[in-house]
């Protein structure tokens, strides 16, 4: 599938008038340089909270050219009850992507976290299954043709590289991956699919290397696994080993890799930089997604991880990041 985006024009930004959309409207594109310079995307998140805040959402449609939903395609929002299934804030957030010439990251079809009890009661495989497979088909047949990428597998790993006890794999050992893996090129055959988790930030560490190892073992068993995300929350000084670990990942023979979910601790130029230009030289890395736009919205209040302040102005690493891609 081919992904066009038209140039951002400066009419949304027109129409509002606060300082931080003036600042917001000053400065050049991130996503536009970092298409420029061969990526297909930098982006953000969303949901109906932060589309909400004027600032936030001019930000957010002049600087970044993808965006995944922040909460609200996970399970607990979208199939609280079986069968029965909610797309009111998902739909808002793929209406905002379509309207306004962003890609879709979909987020999540299968995470231990923010599951709903109906889910982690069942203790029957063949009943398990069946929700997995009823839950991807829903979910992902929603998004059909919309979402350039699903994280169809989120944190299934342990820091030590084994798999996660969750109800997942304590009924299915680790026959959920396929199970979910082919459950979601069923319901959506053009989106990439992902695997994706967090402390994958070097490539000696125990969780990166089991990730790929099984994820190695996994394409040759034929699951249809096309990408790998690095989620990559840093702590400061965190980003020395993602440039390393991204070619790890994309050495499994992925076709591609991805930052998914990005903040760090304190946002220092050096850091950000790094990791553009980690994804930069990795070949296979595709895209950047920032895990927030403003330290205002942020889920690490006090640590101060984002490229906005909290009153929506850029900060040095923003600055940095233009600076980097030559804009
Ligand atoms: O940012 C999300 C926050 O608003 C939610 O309260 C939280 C609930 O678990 O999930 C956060 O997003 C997480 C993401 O979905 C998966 N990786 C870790 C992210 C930060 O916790």
């Amino acid at each position: 599938m081919v992904y066009s985006r038209s140039l951002l024009s400066g009419a949304i930004l027109a129409s509002t008038a606060s300082a931080g959309v003036i600042s917001a409207r000053q400065a050049a594109s991130i996503n536009d340089a970092f298409v420029a310079a061969g990526k297909l995307y930098y982006g953000n998140i969303a949901d109906s909270n932060t589309l909400g805040i004027a600032e936030n959402e001019a930000i957010l449609t002049a600087d970044f050219g993808q965006v995944t939903p922040e909460n609200s395609m996970k399970w607990d929002a979208t199939e609280p009850t079986q069968g029965q299934f909610s797309f009111s804030g998902s739909d808002a957030v793929a209406e905002y992507a379509a309207s306004n010439n962003k890609l879709l990251r979909g987020h999540t079809l299968l995470w231990h976290s923010q599951l709903p009890s109906w889910v982690s009661s069942i203790s029957d495989p063949t009943a398990l299954t069946e929700a997995i497979q009823g839950h991807i088909a829903g979910v992902a047949g929603q998004y059909k043709g919309q979402v350039y990428a699903w994280d169809v597998c989120n944190e299934i790993f342990d820091e030590d590289g084994s798999l996660r006890d969750s109800v997942f794999s304590q009924v299915l050992g680790e026959d959920f991956v396929r199970i979910a893996f082919e459950a979601a090129r069923e319901a959506d055959p053009d989106a990439k699919l992902y695997i994706n988790d967090y402390n994958l930030d070097d490539a000696s560490y125990a969780k990166t290397q089991g990730m790929v190892s099984k994820v190695t073992e996994w394409l040759a068993a034929g699951i249809p696994i096309d990408g790998i995300g690095s989620q990559s929350h840093l702590g400061a000084g965190g980003s020395a080993g993602t440039q390393g670990a991204l070619e790890a990942l994309a050495g499994t023979g992925v076709s591609e890799v991805a930052i998914t979910e990005l903040d760090i601790a304190g946002a220092s130029a050096d850091d950000y930089v790094a990791v553009t230009n980690a994804c930069l030289n990795v070949e296979a890395c595709v895209g950047i997604t920032v895990w927030g736009v403003s330290d205002a919205n942020s889920w690490r209040p006090g640590e101060n991880p984002l490229l906005f302040d909290g009153s929506y102005q850029p900060k040095d690493a923003y600055n940095a990041i233009l600076e980097t891609l030559g804009a």
